[in-house]
């Protein structure tokens, strides 16, 4: 039995697990499954979230950040910087929390006329665009050739902003789009790109 990610197609969290992967070469294999009608993973994982990782031994492991992790610590490519490493797992957590931001906002716009919040909407993107300026003067300190955990969680955090809420952020973080411009060529960010499953 291999080692296996369960992931979806759209999700953020489950595509900087997958890029994680493949940049670390960890032997995961992956499976791209509906979470909403996974009830498989409930014993393993009772959030019944995605990405969860299922171990050779059925051992569960989650959530993204525990997976990356461990996929760093079963590889012998790091991700992890010796130099600086607090700030580079800030950034890490404020990538995951422009994801959940967006992710967040996603589901809200998607609730019914009625019972959806403008307020909350609104509040979200502006945490996002916030975050985003907050991360511009840091474009400069992003690695453009080499995989480093926070590199890959921006980037990954800045193309589902395209995806889902507006690609409108470079005019005011151009650093940040000539950055992305190169780091998304990448080959573990072309074959992990978001998409909508088909209806
Ligand atoms: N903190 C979790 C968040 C995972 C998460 O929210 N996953 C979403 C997909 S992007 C999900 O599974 N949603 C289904 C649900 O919560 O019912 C992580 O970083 O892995």
């Amino acid at each position: 039995m291999p080692h296996v990610l369960y992931t979806g197609p759209s999700s953020p969290f489950g595509r900087m697990a997958s890029v994680v992967i493949r940049e670390t070469g960890a032997p995961i294999e992956e499976q791209v499954i509906d979470v909403y009608t996974s009830s498989f993973l409930d014993p393993i994982n009772p959030l019944r979230q995605i990405p969860t990782l299922v171990l050779a031994d059925g051992t569960g492991i989650y959530d993204s950040r525990v997976i990356c992790r461990y996929a760093v610590a079963l590889a012998t490519r790091g991700l992890m910087a010796a130099e600086n490493p607090w700030d580079i797992e800030t950034r890490w957590a404020l990538a995951i929390g422009i994801m959940e931001a967006g992710l967040q906002r996603r589901m809200e716009s998607l609730r019914p006329e009625g019972e959806k919040s403008a307020t909350v909407i609104a509040r979200l993107g502006e945490r996002i665009e916030r975050a985003l300026d907050y991360l511009e003067p840091a474009a400069a300190l992003l690695p453009r050739e080499q995989a480093r955990i926070d590199s890959i969680a921006v980037a990954v955090a800045l193309e589902y902003t395209d995806f889902r809420y507006t690609r409108g952020w470079r005019e005011h973080c151009p650093g940040l789009g000539a950055w992305l411009a190169v780091y998304g060529e990448r080959p573990s960010m072309d074959e992990t790109r978001p998409r909508d499953p088909p209806h």
